[in-house]
């Protein structure tokens, strides 16, 4: 584990070059319209977003995989590559696991091995798109036609069978969520019956809502192809926010970002899920085609500081206190720098819509202004935030330059050294 006197040490090269730009900012902000950027600092600070436990390893498609080497080996070594992640951004203090890929034998003890590394759990995830030996009978019983929507009542028992599991574990390790992604659906026409289906779900759905503890939540994550390529259950966001309101008070929609047709105009979707009291959490990464999992803001950066901006209206100012996650794969970067550039391309949006002269642009928007109400939201997006974003990393321990102070500290190399070229961690 890399300490805090280490990262203290490399920020020195970059603390200088940081207060000046801080300081041309911040005057910048004043003259523009008396905003203080100390305010804009301690609102970044305050942000978190999580680390998918599957995303520090490689990911691959159908056509391969190529192990970067030093992959974590087991959870303990991936809440080690998220703690080193959030010693570097100090924005990423949670981990969410993916069960059964990551199912420990000893909850309590992963619990308190996080607990020293100050990582926390964020949502469950409770896989059913892919048969699980030890609870799928040996084969006997298979997800391949579904887990929820599966013909066979057998099929359905033993889906919600592991979504309780997983809740129970939840329970163990300190989360408070359920983050339910469902590859049921439909390949063939004629194969299935939507609406059959779709009520299977949403029984399913309401019987794990009725499983959740006090003080859980449970999330609806909507996904309109793959691997059903002709219809899936929960296709998009009307159906995800049926099956939530089917399911009960606390089911509420999350919105990952790669998960809609080409288009589609997301921070819509934001704005009418926020309106109808069902907007959960996010999945953050970036698409060009589909479900491509790009890294976040890498190719539509204005749409994901429009969607922070109806965050930021729908909490009235202040960004509502929601799940927000990373949820990436990474076929050919370091991992652990695809979500240090995520991570900042993130918080670049949240700090982006925090400057929004909110006021005036409800104003424009009563006079019939387009073009004021264009420009208020192009000039706060043209802001260069980086400096508030880097203090606010620097105020919590974290480092100026998070990319480059990972590649001086050599973590990869010493992980390829201890844990091997040809580890690779478990996920997609
Ligand atoms: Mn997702």
């Amino acid at each position: 584990m890399i300490d805090r006197d280490r990262i203290a040490g490399l920020n020195e090269a970059w603390a200088a070059p940081l207060q000046e730009d801080l300081e041309h900012l911040a005057g910048r902000l004043d003259r523009r319209n008396g905003t203080s950027a100390d305010d804009l600092v301690s609102a970044l600070a305050d942000f978190d977003v999580a680390a998918p436990s599957w995303a520090v390893g490689t990911g691959g498609t159908r056509f391969g995989r190529f192990p970067i080497g030093g992959e974590p080996r087991n959870t303990e070594e991936k809440i080690d590559d998220v703690a080193l992640l959030n010693r570097l951004t100090a924005s990423n203090g949670t981990i969410s696991l993916h069960v059964p890929w990551d199912d420990p034998d000893d909850p309590d003890g992963l619990r308190e091995y996080a607990e020293e590394r100050s990582i926390g759990f964020d949502a469950m995830n409770s896989n059913t798109f892919q048969d699980n030996p030890s609870t799928t009978d040996d084969g006997k019983l298979s997800y391949k036609f579904g887990s929820l929507a599966n013909a066979d009542p057998a099929v359905r028992e033993v889906a919600l069978e592991h979504k309780k599991y997983v809740i129970d574990l939840g329970v163990r390790l300190g989360s408070t969520a359920l983050t339910v992604w469902l590859a049921d659906g439909i390949n063939h026409p004629g194969q299935a019956d939507h609406t059959t289906q779709f009520e299977r779900v949403a029984e399913g759905l309401r019987a794990v809502h009725d499983y959740l503890p006090d003080g859980w939540q449970m999330f609806t994550e909507h996904k309109p192809y793959e691997p059903a390529f002709y219809a899936t259950v929960n296709s998009d966001w009307g159906s995800s926010l049926l099956l939530a309101q089917a399911a009960g008070p606390k089911a509420s929609c999350l919105v990952d970002l790669g998960h809609h047709l080409p288009n589609a105009n997301i921070e819509q979707i934001v704005s009418r899920l926020a309106m109808a009291g069902r907007l959960g959490g996010f999945h953050f990464n970036d698409s060009k085609y589909g479900d491509d999992d790009l890294t976040t803001g890498s190719i539509q950066p204005f749409q994901l500081f429009l969607i922070f901006c109806e965050l930021i209206r729908a909490g009235e100012g202040r960004l509502p206190a929601l799940a927000y996650m990373i949820d990436q794969s990474h076929n050919i970067k370091d991992p652990l720098e695809d979500l240090i550039q995520s991570t900042e391309a993130v918080s670049i949006a949240y700090a982006q819509a925090l400057l929004v002269e909110r006021d005036a642009l409800l104003e424009a928007q009563t006079a019939n202004d387009a073009a004021l109400g264009q420009h208020l939201l192009q000039d706060a997006f043209r802001i260069d935030v980086r400096p508030l974003v880097a203090e606010a990393r620097r105020v919590k321990g974290g480092a100026i330059e998070p990319l480059a102070a990972y590649r001086s500290l050599g973590y990869r190399r010493a992980m390829i050294e201890e844990r091997g070229l040809a580890s690779v961690a478990t996920g997609l």
